[in-house]
């Protein structure tokens, strides 16, 4: 039998995220611990996603979330994870997820000077049929002088220091992107309990024929959006070959899929839901930081660049178009056509 070549030299999580502090000379390792944490969170929410089906955490808690969603059992473990692991980081002093009304301050954190937005299990609805789901968080750098408050994370996603998302699929994946950096994928090795570089300088091709949308809201959906997705479907040339569809109805699995092959995902505001249905914070604008520096783009339902989209309350919604570069264009340029 052929000896399995063994790789000595892995790069873990921890080992990328030390080196990457080593580049900033002025770096503290503050943000290099809160990473830490965020990593915990994954593992664990990761693992009693795994275990749900076999100690009765599946279903729903009995409650609803702030935004009015029935909250599953996991909805409720997942967010409490969360929050303890920036709570105790010591590093995080404001934290708005989307399982929580109001935004939290952790006055025992008086100088940690991270805020964190976090959607803790992404696609819930999915969970009972084993569907992919997911964590999406971003990180903010807070000002000097900031107070702690609430409305000092009414930024829009330009500000984000780092931002990304996991999949619990067939492994774990972790996407991970900093600041005017590249996008690294990692895998969840079990046994190692650590996250290895598996996709180390993610770039998005700059177009292919796959769409992800919600078809079932198309008779709400405004002319623009019905002329895209029916030019994709209906090519004008003779002989042109219509796209592909996949709609997951994770964000994350969808977000994931989109990053490595290619295509647009959409979740558009339509005649129904006026502001959309991903909230801007913790949903749209972290996935979209991942899409850009990855060499994509991401608008939201008035063709402005997502990133540059400040929300008015925490948990403000908002349409969203984001995938390869070429692919979101045509969707620019139709609805500057029919607009
Ligand atoms: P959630 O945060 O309550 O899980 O909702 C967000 C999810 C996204 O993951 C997904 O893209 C979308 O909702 C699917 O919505 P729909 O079922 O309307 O297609
Ligand atoms: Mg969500």
């Amino acid at each position: 039998v052929a000896q399995e070549k063994i790789n000595t030299d892995i790069v873990t999580l921890t080992r990328f995220l030390t080196e990457e502090q080593s580049k900033h000379r002025e770096a503290t390792g503050d943000f290099t611990l809160l990473c830490h944490a965020l990593q915990f969170s994954f593992k664990s929410i990761a693992y009693y996603i795994r275990r749900a089906s076999l100690i009765n955490l599946s279903g729903l808690a009995g409650s609803s979330n702030s935004t009015g969603d029935d909250q599953k059992k996991l909805d409720v473990i997942g967010n409490d994870i969360f929050v303890a692991a920036m709570r105790s980081s010591g590093k995080c002093r404001l934290l708005v997820s989307e399982e929580e009304e109001e935004c939290l301050v952790f006055d025992e954190n008086p100088k940690a000077r991270y805020a964190v937005v976090c959607d803790p299990i992404d696609g819930s609805s999915n969970l009972d049929a084993g569907v992919s789901v997911g964590t999406i968080f971003g990180i903010f750098r807070l000002a000097d002088n900031a107070q702690g408050k609430q409305e000092e994370l009414l930024l829009p996603g330009s500000e984000l220091v780092a931002s990304g998302f996991t999949m619990y699929g067939a492994s774990a994946q972790l996407v991970i992107t900093m600041k005017g950096s590249t996008v690294n994928g990692f895998t969840m090795d079990n046994a190692l309990g650590e996250f290895i570089l598996t996709h180390p300088n993610m770039k998005l091709p700059k177009s292919r024929a796959i769409y992800s949308v919600n078809e079932g809201n198309s008779l709400y959906w405004e002319e623009p959006v019905k002329k895209y997705f029916d030019s994709l479907k209906y090519p004008a040339e003779k002989g042109g070959k219509p796209y592909s569809a996949r709609y997951i109805g994770s964000m994350v699995a969808d977000a994931y899929r989109t990053l490595l092959y290619g295509g647009i995902f959409a979740y558009p505001a339509d005649r129904k839901s006026t502001k959309g249905k991903l909230r801007i914070l913790y949903e749209c604008a972290p996935m979209a930081m991942v899409f850009e520096n990855a060499g994509g783009q991401a608008v939201n339902s008035r063709m402005e660049r997502m990133l540059t989209v400040v929300p008015e309350h925490i948990h403000d919604r908002s349409g969203i178009f984001m995938g390869s570069y070429d692919e979101v264009q045509k969707v620019i340029d139709i609805h500057k056509k029919y607009q």
